[in-house]
């Protein structure tokens, strides 16, 4: 099975990168919004190289096509993204692809494409992103990891604090925005999190 690192951060920028790569960050997804074509291809771009010349994995959210043309080894997707991509060209292309989930029906649809990783969210509250689904708790990560049957990602107001529980709780990985962005020292957090990681307990 493949095996993802148990830390994965979202940035939506490479000046992140810059500075938190250094620290020995290894799966890492750019989450790039309101660019326009040619600014959002250089930044993948730019991502691409940065987070190879560190040793660390880059996953391209969303823009599928710019992951195969810039030579991306990982897109993700949302549902609505996955409904208006070619599944079998981002194959082809060998990119290997994680999806979101937050609904039996929304993994059952993740599912009928095989994807490499599945995502579960919000596990808790979470202010980055307005959605109409309620935090799914930690119980539904066992549940989800059951019916996946893949590496699980969990994603959504995941602390530091809480990260244990989460991966005591079936989490192969832990997906995280505000708990280090937004934190007054994202490198002594980001770092913080990666020797964490190393603790956690692997229930699966
Ligand atoms: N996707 P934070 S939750 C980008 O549930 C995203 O699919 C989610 O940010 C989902 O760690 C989320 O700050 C926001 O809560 C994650």
């Amino acid at each position: 099975m493949l095996v993802l690192d148990r830390f994965y951060l979202i940035v939506d920028s490479t000046r992140w990168l810059d500075r938190l790569l250094p620290l020995g960050l290894r799966f890492v997804q750019l989450r790039v919004k309101g660019l326009d074509a040619a600014a959002r291809r250089a930044e993948i771009a730019a991502s691409l190289a940065k987070c190879r010349s560190h040793g660390a994995t880059l996953v391209v959210n969303d823009f599928w096509q710019d992951a195969i043309d810039l030579g991306a080894e990982w897109v993700h997707l949302g549902q609505e993204d996955l409904a208006g991509a070619d599944v079998a060209a981002i194959r082809r292309a060998g990119l290997k692809l994680g999806l979101s989930t937050h609904s039996h029906e929304e993994i059952d649809t993740a599912l009928s494409v095989d994807p490499d990783y599945v995502a579960l969210g919000p596990v808790y509250p979470t202010t980055l992103k307005v959605m109409p689904w309620a935090p799914q708790g930690l119980d539904r990560i066992g549940e989800w990891k059951r019916i996946a049957r893949r590496p699980l990602v969990a994603i959504g107001g995941i602390t530091l604090e809480r990260a244990e529980g989460v991966a005591r709780a079936g989490a192969d990985s832990i997906a995280v925005i505000s708990d280090v962005l937004s934190h007054p020292d994202p490198e002594a957090r980001c770092k913080a999190w990666l020797d964490a990681r190393a603790t956690w307990p692997r229930a699966s």
